[in-house]
């Protein structure tokens, strides 16, 4: 029996929408089934008060059209969620996309089918819909995970993750918040309403380097210029190793004399965006030497902004070089903490005991809330795959597949299960760089293989093992070169709330998106090698 659809996408975030534009060129029966109430993703969920884009807006918006490109007008260098979310949904509208989305629409369990070469998609609304191909498009961090602490369901004022920050205004004026965690997310949060509750408790486990943001609006005429250099904007970032308008400095920190290697990096702590961290010298991410240098740079701008010496100090990570984690960046982020409502409680010094009703209890004293808000992270790019049941072939789950080390082909495809295409999976190009434009190439990709099977007359595709196992010792060999791969973060798929995730696991792809995109291309190039089609 022939599937009901060709292509089901799960996702409609910005790799789900690109994917639903693309394979309608191809004239197939396309739907994408998306858990939200409307099209966004990670920027339809994540609704705090402060969440903005670390990229510049304009090296974020989809390439692809030129209309699309002449008639957006970004207001900020670095826009705001409402404004991204806005222009999500105003290209699902321009393209007419909505008409093939199925919003609302949690998928619980997909399951392959050998002999009719289908997949069977189950949806928690207990519908049940065929496809020959299935995409994922589900995000990188779409998988909130909450702390493992006795007694958040005790709490009797409003709390919640940020990811599932409520769609209707929640008033934090005059109210004494908590917030548990400090990476990007709760660095944007902190520094956007430390100036707005009556009081603000944040409990740190381990601070991050974060580092000035920088953000400005965007004149009409900035934008006008803008606009005439997209071509040249998105060459750039195609030849950067992060996708962005940032690349590394080639020269050595050492080779640079002492005088002339502190000028550049003034210049760059007072630079817009990831400029700090990807366009600083190449070896500040490589090599431990030069990384302490750097690191100790950014310490004492730590110490030059933090009134109390005992505060900046446990602002301070002293576990992990500048640049090993994701580096938060923030618009006056230190500065909250020379505010007399401010307080910085260290959980290593005084670690929570529990939630209570009434608040959050250390091994000192109870702290009293109105609101407590929880930026502890995601169980990053593996998660999302988790909450579903994927049933391959011979009944293999990927689930358990993928529970000590994500294994994929090229970040595309698992061996087992077939007709699979894991788009912004695990130990892909598209979720180590600046996602739209790894996305759009991932994307390009998979919908030229689609094509390409059925001109050949082919309904089902499968890497092999060996091809698998290339892939994966190259993507570990891609993390043995920086620092990175020895700090505990997402990136190396560590999190302390998940059974069986607090060790270093090769989530991502680091050999840079120009380096990824020759293995794409190669591999198409030799008729898809790695693939056995049939
Ligand atoms: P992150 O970067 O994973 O940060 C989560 C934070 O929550 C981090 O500071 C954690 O401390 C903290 N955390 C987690 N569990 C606990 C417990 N049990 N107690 C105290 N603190 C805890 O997630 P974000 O949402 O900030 O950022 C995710 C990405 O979104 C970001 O990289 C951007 O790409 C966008 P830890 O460091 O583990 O000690």
């Amino acid at each position: 029996m022939e599937p009901a659809y060709d292509v089901i996408i799960i996702g409609a975030g910005v790799c789900g929408i690109y994917q639903l534009y693309r394979l309608r060129g191809l004239n197939l029966n396309v739907t994408v089934l998306e858990a939200g109430s409307g099209p966004g993703g990670t920027w339809y969920w994540n609704r705090y008060p402060g969440c903005r884009f670390d990229s510049e807006s304009w090296s974020y918006g989809y390439s692809f059209s030129p209309e699309l490109l002449e008639e957006w007008d970004w207001s900020e260098h670095f826009a705001g969620q409402p404004e991204t979310l806005r222009y999500l949904e105003h290209v699902v509208d321009k393209f007419d996309l909505a008409r093939d989305m199925q919003f609302n629409t949690k998928v619980e369990r997909c399951t392959w089918d050998e002999d009719s070469r289908t997949w069977t998609v189950e949806t928690a609304d207990g519908r049940s819909l065929t496809c020959r191909f299935l995409m994922t498009a589900i995000g990188l961090l779409s998988a909130p995970t909450m702390p493992l602490l006795e007694g958040t369901e005790d709490f009797q004022g409003p709390s919640f993750h940020t990811y599932y920050w409520p769609h209707e205004p929640v008033e934090l004026g005059g109210k004494r918040v908590g917030i548990i965690g400090t990476g990007a997310t709760g660095v944007q949060l902190i520094a956007e309403i430390a100036d707005k509750v009556a009081e603000l408790k944040v409990f740190q486990r381990r601070p991050n380097w974060c580092a000035p943001l920088h953000n400005s609006k965007i004149t009409p005429e900035e934008m006008a210029d803008i606009r005439s250099r997209y071509d040249e904007i998105f060459a750039r970032c195609a030849e950067t190793p992060g996708g962005f308008i940032h690349g590394p400095d080639r020269r050595k920190m050492a080779d640079v004399p002492e005088e002339e290697r502190y000028a550049f990096w003034e210049k760059l702590y007072a630079s817009p965006g990831f400029g700090i961290w990807l366009g600083n010298f190449r070896d500040v991410l490589m090599d431990s030497e030069a990384n302490a240098e750097f690191t100790e740079f950014v310490a004492n701008k730590i110490r030059e902004r933090v009134n109390d010496p005992v505060t900046a100090e446990k602002l301070i990570p002293t576990d992990h070089g500048f640049g090993t984690r994701r580096v938060p960046m923030e618009t006056r982020y230190y500065e909250a903490y020379n505010r007399d409502n401010v307080q910085l409680i260290d959980v290593n010094d005084t670690p929570i005991e529990r939630i209570t009703a009434k608040g959050v209890k250390t091994s000192d004293q109870e702290y009293e809330l109105d609101v407590i808000i929880y930026a502890t992270g995601f169980d990053a790019i593996t998660g999302a795959f988790d909450r579903i049941d994927f049933i391959g072939r011979d009944g293999r789950k990927l689930r358990d597949k993928w529970s000590d080390n994500p294994i994929t082909y090229l970040g595309v495809q698992a061996e087992g299960f077939p007709n699979l295409v894991t788009l912004a999976g695990p130990t892909g190009g598209s979720v180590s760089t600046n996602f739209p434009r790894g996305i759009e190439v991932g994307v390009d990709w998979a919908t030229e293989l689609v094509q390409w099977m059925l001109e050949h007359g082919y309904s089902r595709i499968e890497p092999t093992a060996e091809a698998e196992e290339e892939w994966s010792d190259h993507v570990a060999d891609m993390y043995s070169m920086l620092l990175m791969r020895n700090a505990k973060s997402w990136f190396t798929g560590y999190n302390s709330n998940v059974a069986g995730k607090d060790k270093t696991r090769f989530l991502i792809y680091n050999g840079g998106a120009p380096r990824y995109r020759r293995w794409l291309d190669e591999c198409a190039a030799e008729g898809y090698k790695g693939f056995v089609f049939g």
